[in-house]
């Protein structure tokens, strides 16, 4: 929600009523953490133009408050999933820096043991499922977190995060269509930032009022400000609530922006340097910034310190990660599978197996 104000603070604040209901202590923390995703992004763009980090790397920079609102409105118990632009969401969701930071490299200390990348963050304790490679590949695993919960009679919801790019996957129609079904406890959101890779979505998809395919499924669709951490939050605490109480799936289209390219090697051909900046007007962290401000619930000292806080987090994540050690290559079956040696001899009994062929 775009407001404009004369005076010092003038500039976009976060939509009032959404605000009010945020309050004060959760909009300082809200603010804090969208500082810390940014800083740690800018960190691990420069690390991985320095070679510290290698394969993919999505960054989140843009989209901040989508993930800061929506977990916001999440409690503990509650399982989060997400596709490969995950940094944001696994930061938030629990991980530190440090061990989403040592994953990107590829350190032993990384929260998928450097097994994952930037693209696998992974962490049971904090009940955040990932990182998901397949774009849509994630969401039918979100569907049966909702089923199991359902199941085992728990007070459990799911929130399954995917991009615009994944809505005309057929997955999301198998997913969405059993959920509604069987009354299953999940608010599907998509983050729809206007692309998938370098195809927008106007060039992809027959309709771009992305909400409205809820009403396909028989269950309710909302729209939310992305770039707005208090509306976010309002729309995904209603998702959230309602799922936990009626155990109804519901379906929210975040609509944000990211201002980096898709990836790191992305030349961004796609799209105008003014649409960019044009974009970047109504962002996340100054619109929380100006409301804080606007309130008097936060001084600039304040914000600014939490800046150099979020930088310097971001900067120690990265001593950590240099200073971890990389998998050693002989334990490179571990985590494959339960019992690591155990698949060599199930192997040699494949039919496929030369060695063995005779018997089968
Ligand atoms: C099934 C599948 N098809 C194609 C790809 C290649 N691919 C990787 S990212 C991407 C775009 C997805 O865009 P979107 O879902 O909007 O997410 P965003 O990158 O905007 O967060 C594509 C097509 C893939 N990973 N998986």
């Amino acid at each position: 929600m775009v407001a404009e104000r004369s005076g010092q603070e003038a500039g976009p604040v976060c939509e009032p009523k959404c605000t009010d209901e945020v309050g004060r202590d959760k909009l300082r923390e809200f603010t804090q953490q969208m500082q810390q995703i940014r800083r740690f992004e800018e960190r691990a763009a420069r690390e991985y133009a320095s070679g510290n980090i290698a394969g993919f790397c999505h960054l989140y920079i843009g989209q901040e408050a989508v993930a800061v609102g929506s977990v916001g409105a999440s409690e503990k118990c509650d399982h989060i999933i997400t596709a490969y632009r995950d940094h944001g969401h696994a930061l938030i969701r629990g991980c530190t820096a440090r061990g989403v930071m040592a994953e990107l490299f590829g350190r032993v200390t990384g929260v998928a043991k450097g097994r994952g990348g930037s693209m696998h963050l992974f962490s049971v304790e904090n009940r955040f499922h990932g990182g998901h490679g397949i774009v849509g590949g994630h969401i039918p695993l979100a569907t049966g977190f909702g089923f199991a919960a359902k199941y085992q009679n728990l007070d459990e919801v799911t929130i399954c995060y995917f991009g615009d790019g994944a809505i005309n996957q057929g997955a999301f129609y198998e997913s969405l269509n059993l959920a509604s079904l069987w009354d299953l406890p999940v608010v599907y959101i998509c983050e729809n930032n206007g692309y998938a890779m370098g195809t927008s979505l106007e060039r992809a998809g027959a309709i771009s009022d992305l909400h409205i395919k809820a009403a396909g499924f028989g269950m309710e669709g909302f729209v939310a400000d992305g770039h707005d951490v208090c509306h976010m939050h309002h729309v995904t605490k209603k998702a959230v609530d309602a799922a936990r109480k009626n155990r109804r799936p519901s379906f929210i289209e975040a609509r944000c922006y990211r201002y980096r390219g898709h990836s790191m090697s992305d030349p961004q051909k796609y799209r105008s340097k003014d649409e960019v900046k044009e974009k970047k007007q109504g962002d996340a962290i100054v619109m929380a910034r100006n409301t804080l401000l606007q309130r008097g619930w936060a001084t600039e000292d304040e914000i600014q310190a939490w800046d150099k806080e979020a930088k310097d987090v971001a900067v120690a994540a990265v001593e950590f990660a240099l200073n971890s050690p990389e998998p050693d290559v002989k334990d490179v079956g571990a985590y494959v599978y339960k019992d690591p040696l155990s698949w060599r001899p199930d192997r040699a009994t494949t039919p496929h197996d030369p060695a063995t062929r005779e018997k089968h």
